[in-house]
């Protein structure tokens, strides 16, 4: 997927009042984490959100315009920081402070004055759980086989982008594409070949689409279905011809097929504007997939809409 990013180090976010506090953290974790600091609420909840943002957050409760719970329940109630784990470290030592902390949300609470051991232990156990649920929630969304977005992540897509064009006079273009002949392919060429090939495919495709929101997935099978927010019908047509001429270019031989003696594709694709909206994502989906239809029976190797 091209959001991977490279492995680095895994981030703490410090939230204190008090500097020396932030400083006592900071010395004891910046060895092993990258550390990024907020002496007030705002700034937490904007470093939270951030592009880089933390896999962990230690947090003070007691701070003049904001306290910690306040900042915790806020992460907590949005989506894009809901996941990161918060610890608690505050010199508030009652059970109750504990049990509100805890029924917050948050993963740990440490009482101060801590010990810097124990406090490295659970900062580190925290961390190492937050990486293997991320690892998890990546796994869910890609493909196995052609390690692309799998249909469930398109799908989530869909339905946001979808949700969003509601509120907004945009348009949204969906393509659906389809390999040609895939199964002469690999009834010849064996199911290893077929696979090989469906990878340098989705690898092809992917790399179309110049946006960052445009997004390319397997449907399943041999099909495979691109996301285009705020695209009107001739951007569209604009990457399906890419596409085409993508995987015409990578020139997998393919000596059974009656378009052309190499792999094609052919493409369907269905655009909803003002002008002629569509009633719900599914009506968008099936449009295309109609288009795709008729790019089959007019000969493959090209797009319809
Ligand atoms: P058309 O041009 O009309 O699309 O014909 P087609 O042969 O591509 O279509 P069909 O639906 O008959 O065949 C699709 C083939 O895709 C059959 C199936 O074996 C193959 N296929 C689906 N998923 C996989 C996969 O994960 N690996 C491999 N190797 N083959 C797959
Ligand atoms: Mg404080
Ligand atoms: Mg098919
Ligand atoms: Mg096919």
């Amino acid at each position: 997927m091209r959001s991977d990013v490279p492995h680095t180090r895994a981030t703490v976010l410090i939230v204190d009042d008090q500097p020396t506090n932030i400083h006592a953290l900071a010395s004891l974790l910046k060895e092993d984490y990258r550390i990024l600091t907020a002496t007030r609420g705002e700034k937490a909840l904007e470093l939270a959100q951030a592009e880089q943002g933390p896999d962990l957050i230690l947090m003070d409760i007691v701070m003049p315009d904001m306290d910690g719970y306040e900042i915790c329940r806020r992460l907590k109630d949005n989506e894009a920081t809901r996941a990161i784990p918060v610890i608690f470290v505050t010199a508030l030592d009652h059970e109750k402070d504990e049990e509100e902390g805890l029924n917050l949300g948050a993963a740990d609470y440490i009482s101060k004055p801590f010990s810097p051991a124990v406090v490295r232990a659970r900062v580190r156990n925290q961390v190492n759980l937050k990486l293997k649920t991320d690892l998890l929630e990546k796994i869910s969304l890609q493909d196995g086989l052609t390690e692309i977005h799998n249909r469930r992540y398109f799908d989530q897509k869909l339905a946001e982008e979808w949700s969003r064009l509601s509120r907004n006079d945009q348009c949204l273009s969906l393509l659906m594409i389809d390999i040609d002949q895939f199964k002469p392919y690999n009834d010849h060429y064996g199911h290893g070949a077929g696979d090989d090939c469906l990878r340098r495919v989705a690898q092809a495709l992917e790399r179309v689409p110049v946006r960052a929101m445009d997004l390319v997935a397997r449907y399943g099978g041999e099909e495979f279905v691109v996301l285009l927010p705020e695209t009107d019908a001739q951007g569209a047509r604009h990457v399906a011809k890419g596409m085409i001429e993508a995987i015409n270019s990578l020139g997998i031989a393919h000596e059974y097929s009656d378009v052309a003696p190499h792999i094609t594709i052919s493409a369907g694709g269905a655009t909803h504007s003002t002008q002629h909206p569509k009633a719900s994502a599914e009506d968008l989906k099936e449009a295309a997939d109609t288009a795709l239809y008729q790019a089959k029976k007019n000969g493959r190797n090209q797009y319809r809409a």
